[in-house]
């Protein structure tokens, strides 16, 4: 009667267990693909998110999009609030921009699927976001600065693009070079 019960537990818990994800590095086709939506916000999508954020946090970086640890899904997770107080952590699900500002703001933006490579970026400054939350309910957030940055960031990994392909040629040519060698370095196929 008791085993069961502590058997029970031990269930709960693991199912609540989150995990590290390995962290896809470029240049890789997965990369570069477009994802579906997700069709149901349900417990898997849920326990997805939890696992994003915590591999989000460990890295550590800002954001993370699905397909950066292989899961083809219009998912993504960020908190910027170290670098630009405000804000709770969002889980955005099936994303849209629904305006973004005329006016342009420039960062420079790494990528945690792109390590230790630093380029400036110029992107719309504000952005107005809608998305679903992990209850399956509809949000919208008007985001500034880095926040709309790295919304717009990780919307891009939905799409197949990466920060580098707004760089010139020769400069991408360079950096998936320098990503093709780590990758051969860390055994990583
Ligand atoms: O950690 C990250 N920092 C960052 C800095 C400036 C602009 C965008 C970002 S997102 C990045 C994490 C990442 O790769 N998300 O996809
Ligand atoms: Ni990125």
């Amino acid at each position: 009667m008791r085993k069961q019960w502590l058997r029970s537990i031990e269930r709960l818990l693991k199912s609540r267990a989150m995990s590290l994800r390995q962290i896809l590095i470029h240049p890789d086709p997965r990369l570069k693909k477009t994802c579906p939506p997700v069709a149901e916000v349900d417990d898997a999508i849920r326990k997805l998110a939890d696992d994003m954020l915590e591999t989000m946090y460990d890295a550590p970086g800002v954001g993370l999009a699905a397909p950066q640890i292989g899961v083809m899904k219009r998912i993504f997770v960020m908190d910027c609030d170290k670098e630009e107080p405000g804000l709770a952590p969002v889980v955005a699900i099936n994303p849209e921009i629904l305006w973004a500002s005329d006016e342009l703001g420039v960062y420079e933006e790494g990528c945690l699927s792109i390590p230790d490579i630093y380029e400036d970026v110029t992107r719309p400054k504000q952005i107005r976001l809608r998305y679903l939350d992990l209850d399956g309910k509809t949000q919208e957030r008007e985001l500034d600065d880095l926040w709309s940055t790295c919304a717009q960031h990780e919307l891009d990994h939905l799409n197949g693009r990466l920060f580098i392909d707004y760089l010139s040629g020769i400069k991408r040519t360079m950096i998936t070079n320098k990503m093709k060698k780590l990758k051969k370095e860390l055994g990583r196929t």
